[in-house]
């Protein structure tokens, strides 16, 4: 996938010595064994080799549940109305967003946490950066946050998060530089919905996406890979406890259950990319439908954005190393 790939000698310093670059191109695939982790410490030999064959690796205990109490509280201050946060997008499941006064808050996701310092906090963590160290490298941008309240499935199963790769929504490249840190604020489980993972599908390449036709209906910008079930393979759920984290690969295929459970199941992530990617046009690519659909959703909230680049521009945030590309 790196093959043909156009790069700035910058990225080059960032991949290591892994790729030969005949002008400006990457070339011949891995002259190394390592394709999706750099040579860092933080890895031990066993860990490394999981990510790379599985497209995700699960550390355990990465946070105390104590030091998650910050994160959980600021959201229920949020989500609860308490604190406004300007910009901060703050969403409802799709069942759930006709509900007048609600007994309890009802957002199931918040996006854009650089906008708050309080949540922010979680990704300019130095645990959570020294492993992001061994996947992208030095230079880290914090390009995607969210934290993720999954609600007590109504019946209509809206809580699920379809199939899909997080790469169908990256305007930049290249992939292999880009990470998931996804910390469990709770338990999760099978019953409340935790992630459910493809093994070994980082080395597939990016597939179409679309929303589902999902009865019940599906939550905005959820979109699913079309035909999943052609190329599922065996799934894995990731059952975490609080403070436990999994790092994946923006090209794994993931998704989530419905939460059968009657509490909330809380998240809190960040994609992280090397400031050495570039960013990419989408157009004429099967990225176009979600491009589309984030300008119209800027133009709506009065950003009248052009360029899906723009959209992401405006999210980057360096959080360690220097800025370069992003
Ligand atoms: O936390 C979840 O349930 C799924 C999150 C996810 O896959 C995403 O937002 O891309």
């Amino acid at each position: 996938m790196f093959s043909g790939f156009r790069v700035s000698s910058a990225l080059f310093q960032a991949v290591g010595h892994q790729h030969r670059l005949v002008g400006g191109t990457l070339v011949g695939r891995f002259a190394s064994q390592f394709r999706f982790t750099l040579d860092h410490p933080k890895l031990e030999p066993n860990e490394r080799g999981f990510y790379e064959k599985n497209g995700f690796l699960i550390i355990k205990n990465l946070f105390e549940p104590s030091e998650l109490e910050r994160f959980v509280k600021r959201f229920e201050a949020i989500a609860s109305g308490e604190v406004k946060v300007p910009g901060l997008t703050v969403m409802r499941d799709v069942a759930l967003k006709d509900v007048k006064n609600p007994d309890v808050y009802v957002v199931n996701k918040l996006q854009n946490l650089f906008l708050d310092d309080e949540l922010f906090e979680y990704c300019k963590n130095p645990r959570v950066l020294d492993y992001v160290e061994a996947f992208v490298g030095p230079n880290q941008m914090a390009m995607h946050t969210m934290l993720i309240n999954k609600p007590p499935d109504t019946g209509k199963l809206t809580s699920r998060h379809p199939l899909h790769q997080d790469l169908h929504y990256f305007p930049f490249r290249p992939a292999d530089r880009v990470v998931c840190a996804w910390t469990a604020l709770e338990r999760v489980n099978r019953e409340n919905g935790c992630l459910v993972g493809i093994p070994g599908s980082h080395e597939g390449p990016l597939l179409a996406h679309e929303y589902p036709e999902w009865e019940g209906g599906v939550n905005k910008a959820y979109h699913g890979i079309q035909d999943y079930e052609k190329v599922a393979g065996k799934r894995v759920h990731m059952e975490m406890e609080a403070g436990d984290t999994v790092f994946f690969h923006p090209l794994l295929i993931h998704g989530s259950g419905a939460n059968r459970s009657k509490g909330f199941r809380k998240a809190i992530s960040c994609h992280y990319a090397a400031s050495e990617c570039e960013y990419i046009d989408v157009t004429g690519t099967t990225q176009e439908n979600i491009a589309e659909e984030v300008l119209a959703i800027a133009k709506r909230s009065g950003l009248p954005l052009t360029d899906y680049r723009d959209a992401w521009r405006f999210r980057a945030r360096l959080v360690r190393g220097e800025e370069i590309n992003l």
